[in-house]
């Protein structure tokens, strides 16, 4: 019996610095009606789906830094999101810059959530993966300080049993890494959802430029293969405050195959009904973990040469 999920790829065109909340959700509200009519169960949003992308300037005035930040989530501009999503019986991925105190400590991270039809959240993720660097570097066209933004997530990559499946996520650069799909595979993960906001210039590496929709397309589909699993990857996309963010929003079946995906560079919304059980076809034959991988003689290699092993 196939296990359709019917998922969205709404990628966002460029947000300027001066776009309230109010303006961002609206964009948001109307990719998920769209979601709707097209009989998404779900809609992944991109990374930091709220602002522009802020990194790419350097700020000393922590108050400023701050005005990019979410202290509650839902709260009062992202509730009309949630009340909407609930009325329409959809959920959604939804990344945003998580300001939260704990322990008396102000804590900051690169964060996604999943929200289930019913509009509560059911999954929480920090990215773990923060590019680029935390002191400012003038040379440079843009600045990339995640690392002085944001700390590194604390909650590693889960799944959720969620829209009649195992639901993972990570954010942006992490999909770069194969250990993070495969943490999530390891876990059965079906489907991985991500956003993600990529500038064309790559300061330290030129010459990787032509590269980068190469680059992107190369890492989720090789990441879908080795794990047997549907991988939906989301851009905020275009001419981002004088920065040049690719596009190529898509979602790609356990084949490794792109089975839909965006063609512009602006708000735009591309869909799949995607059948779960396809993921076994992979999982249970080339990509069987129990049967063919060979955790122990990784260790003994680490052990060798004393590194640490992967999972
Ligand atoms: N947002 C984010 O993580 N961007 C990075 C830029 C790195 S430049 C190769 C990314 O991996 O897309």
């Amino acid at each position: 019996m196939p296990r359709f999920v019917t998922v969205g790829a709404a990628q966002l065109g460029p947000i300027a610095r001066s776009d309230s909340r109010k303006v961002v959700v609206a964009r948001l509200l109307e990719l998920l009606r769209q979601a709707h009519s097209m009989r998404c169960d779900v809609v992944v949003f991109p990374e930091l789906a709220l602002t522009t992308f802020f990194p790419r300037r350097y700020m000393e005035d922590q108050a400023e830094i701050d005005s990019f930040f979410e202290r509650e989530m839902p709260g009062p501009e992202t509730r009309p999101l949630f009340e909407e999503a609930a009325r329409l019986g959809i959920g959604f991925y939804l990344g945003y810059a998580e300001l939260t105190e704990e322990k008396g400590v102000t804590r900051r991270f690169n964060t996604s959530i999943l929200v289930d039809k019913s509009g509560r959240i059911v999954g929480k993720y920090r990215k773990i993966h923060l590019p680029g660097h935390a002191e400012h570097e003038p040379w440079r066209r843009f600045q990339h300080l995640e690392k002085r933004y944001f700390e590194v997530g604390n909650l590693s990559w889960g799944v959720w049993r969620v829209f009649g499946g195992l639901m993972g996520m990570c954010i942006c650069n992490d999909r770069r890494w194969p250990e993070t799909y495969r943490v999530m595979g390891l876990q059965g993960v079906e489907m991985v959802m991500l956003g993600y906001n990529t500038p064309v210039h790559n300061p330290p590496a030129p010459e990787h430029d032509l590269l980068s929709n190469f680059h992107n397309q190369l890492v989720m589909q090789a990441g879908a293969y080795q794990n047997g699993t549907w991988v939906v990857g989301v851009a905020k996309a275009g001419l981002e405050e004088g920065c040049e963010l690719i596009g190529n929003s898509s979602i790609i079946a356990p084949s490794g195959e792109v089975v839909a995906a965006c063609s512009t560079l602006g708000d735009e919304l591309a869909v799949a009904r995607c059948d779960l059980d396809f993921c076994n076809s992979y999982k249970s034959s080339v990509f069987n973990f129990a049967m063919h991988r060979q955790p122990e003689q990784y260790r003994l290699i680490c052990e060798r040469k004393g590194a640490v092993p992967p999972p």
